[in-house]
């Protein structure tokens, strides 16, 4: 990656970045509505070597792009005169001069393993590398938490889609080995140890391959549904309803809005009942937590597609404890949780059920709790570097 960055840019990169993809386990569409949430990163992760430039030129390069620099200029970027792919670092840019921070241009080059368009948050890690490349470069004072709440402002303002903190919390706080217990309202959280292979288990990612888009309006609408009935409601948001009270509460909505509600007081109760239960050691009985969190989300909050749906009912169908579809929804990707000796048999399984439905096939893999965003220097990540 160093060589290719030399060969792009045509001098040898000050370092090396990594920062990961995510899949969460339960807590969907519940950020912004102030909930809880529970990630984990993914070992696939954005990698960008970089160089502070004097000249205040902003310059991106992706091995994933067609081959172009795009060549900018950080003190003249504003919001909505960036497209595609570069929006993301260049916002970060951005919302960094936005608060004041004394910083400028750099040469950027962006080696990606996170599929795009998977539900599994490609664009989150491009922000957070960006974050922490600027971070470390620049010794700005600056903890994980409040890089991705940078990041989030960016994706917000500069690229224009208005989704929570969850996934950029994600990419910059979460740890190997942990999912992300998290309070979306105050960003308190806690480590919570997730190794479902001491217990014989997998964490399977099934990319349905349909293309889901935050840009295109629906996100939007249902934020401001949840946001619409928050205020109906007369509280700072709908994570002020309890349980208890969601009977009354629904009584006094308009008929649209209600589902939407029940779903997020009551997967706010999932991840609850998940982190107890994660903490009790018994992670096998997250499955069914997982299941129920699909079917809110296909019948109350409707993002779901036929697709997720086909793959969580399969998976299940063929021995899978549990599964739903992750991230925003409208396409994406479903995460499983496995008997390893199942494995196989879910995946063929899922398989065959799209190659029945005409569904063009998924990709599926497994997964372990990564690493969050880091300067890569270990022994191990360096050998990692080797291979790209
Ligand atoms: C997307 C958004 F970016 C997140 O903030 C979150 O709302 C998620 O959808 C749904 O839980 O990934």
């Amino acid at each position: 990656m160093k060589d290719a960055f030399e060969q792009i840019f045509g001098a040898a990169p000050t370092g090396v970045w990594a920062a990961p993809g995510r899949v969460n386990l339960i807590g969907e569409h519940t950020d912004y509505n102030d909930g809880f949430v529970m990630p984990i990163a993914l070992p696939q992760a954005v990698r960008v070597a970089a160089r502070l430039r004097e000249d205040g030129r902003l310059r991106l390069y992706s091995a994933q792009g067609d081959g172009r620099i795009t060549d900018l200029v950080a003190a003249d970027l504003k919001p909505g005169a960036v497209a595609g792919w570069a929006s993301y670092p260049a916002g970060v840019v951005w919302a960094l001069l936005e608060d004041g921070h004394p910083v400028g241009g750099a040469d950027l080059y962006f080696d990606s393993e996170v599929p795009t368009g998977a539900g599994l948050s490609s664009s989150a890690a491009l922000e957070v590398a960006v974050a922490v490349v600027y971070r470390d470069l620049h010794g700005l004072d600056l903890d994980a938490a409040a890089l991705a709440l940078l990041a989030q402002r960016a994706e917000n303002l500069f690229v224009g889609v208005p989704c929570g903190v969850m996934d950029q919390m994600a990419s910059a706080c979460c740890a190997q080995g942990a999912a992300l217990f998290l309070d979306t309202r105050d960003l308190s959280g806690r480590q919570v140890p997730f190794a479902p292979a001491d217990q014989g288990l997998e964490l399977l990612v099934i990319d349905t391959r349909v293309k889901h888009d935050l840009g295109d309006g629906a996100y939007a609408a249902l934020r401001a549904g949840c946001e619409g009935a928050a205020e109906l409601l007369g509280l700072a948001a709908l994570r002020d309803l309890t349980p208890g009270q969601l009977p009354a509460a629904l009584d006094r909505l308009p008929a649209e809005l209600g589902p939407l509600v029940r779903h997020v007081v009551t997967e706010n109760e999932r991840v609850t009942q998940a982190v107890a239960l994660l903490g009790a050691g018994d992670t096998a009985a997250l499955g069914p937590i997982l299941t129920d969190g699909h079917a809110s989300l296909r019948d109350d909050f409707r993002v779901s597609c036929a697709e997720t749906d086909l793959a969580v009912a399969s998976a299940v169908e063929a021995g899978a404890l549990g599964a739903r579809m992750t991230g925003g929804g409208f396409g994406g990707s479903v995460i499983a949780l496995v008997p390893r000796e199942a494995t196989q048999r879910v995946e063929q399984a899922v398989l065959d059920a799209f190659r029945e439905a005409g569904h063009r096939a998924p990709v599926a893999f497994t997964v372990t709790a990564g690493a969050g965003a880091r300067r890569l220097q270990s022994v191990q990540d360096l050998q990692d570097l080797q291979d790209i």
